[in-house]
């Protein structure tokens, strides 16, 4: 029997992949959506809900009244903006079940070989138009990639809509962090703007086009903590891109804020995070302990401890050219 040397590394981008494999009991689908996550850092599937034609709709029904629409019209489409409504799962029951959908998070625990657990939604009726970037960025964990996301469509979307857009393999480049562009957690302003910049650089250094995702409604997509990824310019101002969004983590990690986070100064930007499945905190975990609390208070210190969720980096609003 192999016994895996890097337990600390997804299975899905382990060097030990082939050996992981060979020795566990996931079937051929899952094998095959493994193979494409590691390749492409993204996968494409068929939202596992049979009911899911109605939930959508219920979903674009209930949401509808809750998003500012007329502000947006006025000025956040020119401007870039978006409209989206996080956490809804709190007081939607469809949202949550998307969030839960079991073959979801068993696919996803057996792709990455760790319990995979929900922890945040956001619900979007049009583009975001948001800057490609990679969510290592906004949700890291230690150790690093144990994070995904699953974005789900809830009607056709077509290219005028702002679709999605990603860089296919970018997965497999370093996750870089606030050393390695010489920026302290304390420039918040500077900081922010830095990440923009490299990923700029990083894809044309790479020189990788951009892929787009127009999917039918039921289709959903993977992808992986480190690819970079983004809203699309949604060219058709009366277009809706009616979609979900869920951000997971993996049991046993400690999770936190790169950027708020200068671990060699001592701060640790802790993110006190909350399984949707269960409602339940999950410990910050480090090589198979608890992370002590009153470590996390201290290193946390004015990076203040998260109590939830919450995309910490103002999306900049630069839409892919
Ligand atoms: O839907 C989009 O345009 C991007 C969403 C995104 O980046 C995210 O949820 O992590
Ligand atoms: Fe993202």
């Amino acid at each position: 029997m192999f016994e895996n040397p890097l337990p600390g590394v997804p299975a899905v981008e382990s060097p030990f992949f082939d050996a992981i494999f060979r020795n566990s009991q996931v079937d051929e689908h899952t094998l095959s959506i493994a193979k494409q996550l590691r390749e492409d850092g993204f996968a494409v599937i068929e939202f596992p809900d049979d009911e899911f034609d109605r939930i959508a709709d219920e979903i674009r029904h209930d949401l509808h009244g809750r998003y500012d629409w007329e502000h947006w019209r006025a000025t956040g489409y020119e401007a870039g903006d978006s409209l989206r409504l996080q956490d809804a799962f709190k007081f939607n029951e469809n949202v949550r079940r998307i969030a839960t959908n079991a073959k979801v998070i068993k696919l996803l625990s057996d792709v990455f070989q760790r319990q995979a657990w929900p922890f945040q939604t956001l619900n979007f009726p049009v583009g975001t138009q948001q800057h490609f970037h990679t969510d290592s960025v906004h949700f890291s964990s230690m150790p690093e990639r144990f994070m995904c996301g699953v974005w789900t469509a809830f009607e056709d979307i077509s290219q005028d809509a702002g679709p999605l857009v990603y860089y296919p393999g970018s997965h497999k480049w370093p996750i870089y962090t606030n050393e390695h562009i010489a920026v302290r957690a304390t420039d918040k302003a500077k900081t922010v703007h830095q990440y923009g910049v490299l990923w700029r650089n990083l894809v044309e250094q790479a020189g990788i086009e951009p892929q787009r995702f127009t999917p039918r409604k039921g289709q959903a997509l993977i992808w992986l903590s480190n690819l970079l990824h983004g809203g699309d310019k949604q060219s058709n101002p009366n277009a809706t891109r009616w979609s979900q969004v869920t951000h997971y983590y993996f049991e046993g990690c400690s999770y936190y804020t790169p950027p708020h986070s200068d671990p060699f100064l001592g701060r640790i930007a802790f993110r006190q995070m909350t399984n949707i499945c269960s409602g339940k905190p999950v410990e910050n975990a480090y090589s198979g302990a608890p992370v002590p609390l009153a470590f996390i208070r201290s290193a946390s210190g004015s990076a203040s401890l998260m109590g939830r969720a919450k995309t910490l980096l103002h999306p900049i609003k630069r839409f892919i050219s």
